[in-house]
């Protein structure tokens, strides 16, 4: 009888001991991160140890469907993810992109005294963009022979492409979009699945990857990421192509940066190609060329990623709360020394 007694009160100890811990962990997993970090870390532990891997070959930290940054949106109304540092493991999405076998085509331009910023583009870029993964550089200048002697890594390639000089930056900016149309139309179908058509005056500082990678991919401009839309410098002239009314608009593109796959790109650079041609005729020039175009585009064709103003930034030496880490910017150019006399 006493024997009994006291197994059941021992059992009743242990019960109580058990529903204290069970308690304590998920009190403990639904309102502090740091301990669902020490969980993770030692599942992970166990999983090296026993010799398991995850599908994608790799041990990393189980992904939270609870914890996230909560400083910024990494999620658009149409649920387009907007790329923010911390949204994303790069070890993760480059061990999936690896088996992918891309290329990445990317363009720039660099006419006139612009050719001056190309070293700093490509050394740069050879240091922080798409590194491990076949990048093929088109660029576009008038002055071939100004091209620096940079040297690319394995599975880099850079293809220059001479054009005519043009003096007045309206043919500059409106020829770009038709210049692209006709590269992809004419040359990139079998060689390249994403395209990325970059501004020159500009440098890598960190890492832009895979991630970065979609069908329609826009960059959200620096100077407008915190500001109300009726800031938004879009077209608000109806006679324009560009025209975007007031109170309408999701977010402020830059025009220095945007990519995506081949056949979407194809269809917005044709798109503003074709907008700019009836504003020309019309006699209206959009207030900022092809990214007022480019802006009217992506508002009734939502990109399927959104990358962060840490990937166009506005110049290195300004900061910000929000963007921890800047990986691609503005380099700080003297517009009258640069730009051709008009
Ligand atoms: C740009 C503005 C006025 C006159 C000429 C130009 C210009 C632009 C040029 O002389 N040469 C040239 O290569 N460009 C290309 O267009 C560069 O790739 C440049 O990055 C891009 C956009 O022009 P930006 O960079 O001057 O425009 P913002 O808005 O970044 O200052
Ligand atoms: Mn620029």
């Amino acid at each position: 009888m006493v024997l009994r007694q006291s197994f059941l009160i021992i059992l009743a100890f242990f019960g109580m001991v058990l529903c204290g811990l069970i308690y304590l962990n998920t009190n403990q997993n639904s309102c502090k991160p740091q301990i669902i970090e020490k969980v993770i870390t030692k599942k992970n532990w166990k999983l090296k140890n026993f010799g398991l891997r995850s599908p994608v070959g790799l041990v990393y930290n189980q992904p939270s469907a609870l914890v996230s940054r909560t400083d910024v949106a990494s999620v658009t109304p149409w649920l387009a993810p907007i790329v923010w540092e911390g949204t994303f493991d790069s070890r993760v999405i480059d061990s999936i992109y690896k088996q992918q076998n891309i290329t990445i085509a990317t363009t720039v331009f660099a006419l006139g005294k612009y050719t001056r910023f190309l070293k700093d583009f490509l050394e740069s870029a050879e240091e922080h963009y798409f590194v491990g993964f076949r990048v093929h550089f088109y660029l576009f200048t008038d002055q071939p022979e100004e091209v620096p002697n940079v040297k690319l890594g394995q599975e880099r390639y850079l293809t220059v492409k001479t054009l005519p000089s043009m003096n007045r930056w309206q043919d500059i900016s409106m020829s770009r979009m038709e210049i692209l149309e006709k590269l992809i139309e004419n040359e990139l179908a079998s060689e390249a699945d994403y395209i990325f058509c970059l501004d020159v005056d500009t440098k890598f500082y960190g890492r832009w990857g895979v991630e970065s990678l979609g069908r329609l991919v826009g960059v959200i401009h620096p100077w407008f990421f915190n500001v109300p839309r009726f800031l938004f410098t879009y077209e608000h002239r109806p006679k324009s192509q560009a025209y975007i009314p007031a109170g309408k608009g999701d977010f402020y593109y830059t025009g220095a940066a945007f990519g995506g796959s081949l056949k979407d790109v194809h269809n917005l650079t044709k798109t503003c190609r074709e907008q700019m041609n009836i504003d020309t005729a019309n006699s209206i020039e959009a207030l900022w060329h092809e990214e007022s175009h480019l802006n009217k585009y992506f508002l009734y064709n939502k990109p399927s990623k959104l990358l962060s103003p840490e990937y166009l930034w506005r110049d290195i030496s300004m900061s910000s709360g929000s963007v921890k880490i800047i990986r691609f910017s503005h380099v700080a150019k003297n517009n009258a020394e640069v730009r051709p006399n008009l």
